[in-house]
């Protein structure tokens, strides 16, 4: 089944939940919820990647980063950390998270593939083609399933020619990252056509830009939620390793819908001595 990878954004301008979760304590509270409500992995991140926002220096970014991990991985939680930098993936691991999750696919720090090399975790290469105030600029594609595909498929060889296991790696097609809202439907819709690359795959498309294309254009942020729950619904059908959600609660609720009709589909599992269920 789909793992639900849930994001505890440790930053004063998440665009998604405003920085509610920004001291330490908050965060703590806020990582224990999201295993609660059904997180498989909790995805800790210091510094925001949405457009236009501003950097965090790596210092800065691990003292964020690194008592939320220590306290949360103490607790048993399966830890991944969303950095960009390779010293805080070190100090991350070190402190307990077990996925690196870099958004950069290698290509932000130099350092990176082979201290994902030396960790042995698991280490997840998403599409990137920039930083977030150049991305917008950079979301110019011939074909986008065969251009990601192609640049995937190219951090591949770099990253395994650094050390990293095949065996390790998890891609991800990186929506909204350089990305039009057209774009980020037509790589939603393909998601089979990198199945050829043979490496587990994960979907972000939680509360991101394009999924407002659903909803009325006054829609909250939060009302996002609904559709990310259809959006990692058709991710698990399309045999994602990992969807990254903020609301866990809706994506557990939707993935126990596909348990039960998976379960229903078994043979023998037709109870007709059951009472007529209103
Ligand atoms: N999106 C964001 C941050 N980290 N990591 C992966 N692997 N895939 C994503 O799509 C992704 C990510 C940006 O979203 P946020 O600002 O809501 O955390």
């Amino acid at each position: 089944m789909t793992l639900i990878m849930g994001v505890l954004n440790v930053t004063p301008d998440s665009f998604s939940d405003g920085g509610r979760w920004a001291s330490t304590d908050a965060a703590i509270e806020h990582g224990l919820r999201l295993v609660a409500q059904g997180a498989d992995i909790v995805d800790v991140g210091g510094e925001s990647t949405r457009p236009g926002a501003t950097r965090v220096s790596p210092p800065d970014e691990r003292s964020r980063v690194i008592p939320v991990i220590t306290a949360l991985a103490r607790q048993g939680v399966r830890i991944s950390v969303d950095t960009l930098n390779a010293d805080t993936a070190h100090a991350a691991v070190a402190a307990g998270a077990s996925i690196i999750n870099d958004v950069s696919g290698g290509l932000a720090d130099p350092l990176m593939a082979a201290v994902a090399a030396r960790s042995g975790c698991t280490y997840v290469a998403m599409h990137w083609r920039g930083h977030a105030q150049e991305m917008g600029s950079r979301a110019e594609y011939g074909n986008v399933v065969a251009d990601v595909h192609a640049e995937l498929a190219a951090r591949v060889v770099v990253l395994t020619s650094a050390g990293v296991k095949r065996s390790d790696l998890v891609l991800d097609p990186g929506l909204g990252f350089a990305k039009r809202a057209d774009h980020d439907w037509e790589l939603l819709a393909n998601l089979a056509a990198f199945d050829d690359l043979g490496l587990p795959m994960m979907v972000g498309a939680s509360r991101k830009r394009f999924v407002a294309a659903v909803l009325p254009a006054d829609a909250s942020v939060l009302s996002r939620d609904l559709p990310t729950a259809v959006i990692s619904v058709l991710a698990a059908q399309a045999g994602a390793w990992a969807v990254r959600v903020h609301d866990v609660s809706a994506t557990r609720t939707a993935f126990n819908v596909l348990a039960r009709v998976a379960a229903a589909r078994q043979p023998g599992a037709r109870d007709d001595s059951a009472g007529h269920d209103a």
